[in-house]
């Protein structure tokens, strides 16, 4: 099969350690939260949810995610105890069971302890705003770094959604968090990028930002989509009709926009769903395969 990389996704030595499936990385959400906006309380205590993450890793999810402090609009911090209470015995006991995973934080302790724990990336949606020692937290553990666009905390960032021209204006500003983890040290060849859907947007910017991953594309790093069971697909399939589909409702619609954005060159879709994730990732790679080839 064709590599369906772009960029220097997977194909770097820098992600080794990372699988490389030759199409888009699916990576399966884990939040031990009691309020994560769809799946909170499911997966808050520690036994259920590595049953969960090792679930995750059988479906075929490339990359667990393991998250200790919901981001949901509104959402106020957990504390560092509470997030390293919930995460890190998770974390830890998936790598041992030799599960591929991340931890999603926006704390360098959290970042820290969990790489020793076993993590192999550290995702932060903050993208190194939130904790001004992430960067050379992230230098010194020497895994990959998603670093995603954002503008406050959750409680705060509905406030936060005005753009000019969102796509150029989320390019800028993710530019300039490249630039400031390059003055920590990080090694560029382990960052990959994410538009930050939902986070500071109302959904006309997540659908711009979907439509266009080819303007963010050009800055070189890979990138990642988390676009599942978020608010912009709700409304979207409310279309027409009063408010949004509940997040429970969106899985076939996040499938679709996953084989959207892998088809517009998504190195990792974040689902909550990994067979219809996978399935949608494998049908975007058999059609990037044709996409060149003409008649
Ligand atoms: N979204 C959420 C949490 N973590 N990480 C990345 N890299 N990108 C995202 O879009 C993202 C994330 C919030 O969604 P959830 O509550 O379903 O986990």
């Amino acid at each position: 099969m064709q590599d369906v990389a772009v960029g220097r996704p997977g194909t770097s030595k820098e992600f080794d350690g990372l699988p490389r499936p030759g199409r888009c990385l699916v990576m399966g959400i884990l939040n031990v939260t009691p309020d994560s906006f769809s799946d909170g309380g499911l997966y808050a205590d520690t036994g259920r949810a590595v049953d969960r993450g090792l679930g995750l890793a059988a479906q075929g999810a490339d990359i667990v995610d393991v998250g200790g402090e919901s981001t949901r609009p509104g959402a106020y911090p957990v504390g560092l105890d509470e997030e390293l209470a919930r995460t890190v015995p998770v974390v830890r006991a998936l790598a041992r069971a030799g599960v591929c995973t991340s931890i999603d934080t926006m704390h360098a302790p959290v970042a820290r302890a969990a790489v020793e724990a076993g993590a192999r990336l550290v995702n932060d949606v903050s993208g190194g705003l939130a904790d001004p020692a992430m960067a050379s937290t992230v230098a010194a553990a020497g895994v990959p770094y998603i670093a995603t666009h954002w503008r406050a905390p959750s409680h705060e960032m509905d406030g936060h959604a005005e753009y000019g021209d969102v796509v150029t204006d989320v390019v800028t500003e993710l530019a300039l968090r490249v630039r400031n983890l390059a003055e920590a040290g990080v090694d560029l060849d382990r960052v990959v990028l994410d538009p930050g859907i939902g986070f500071a947007k109302r959904p006309e910017h997540d659908w711009a930002l979907l439509a266009q991953l080819g303007a963010l594309q050009r800055l070189g790093y890979p990138l990642l989509v988390g676009a599942s069971r978020k608010r912009f697909i709700g409304a979207a399939l409310a279309a027409g009709g009063a408010g949004e589909v509940p997040p429970a409702g969106r899985d076939v619609a996040s499938a679709a926009v996953s084989a959207l954005a892998a088809v517009g060159g998504a190195f990792c879709v974040r689902v909550h769903d990994v067979r219809a994730g996978l399935d949608a990732v494998r049908m975007a790679a058999a059609y990037r395969a044709h996409l060149d080839r003409g008649p």
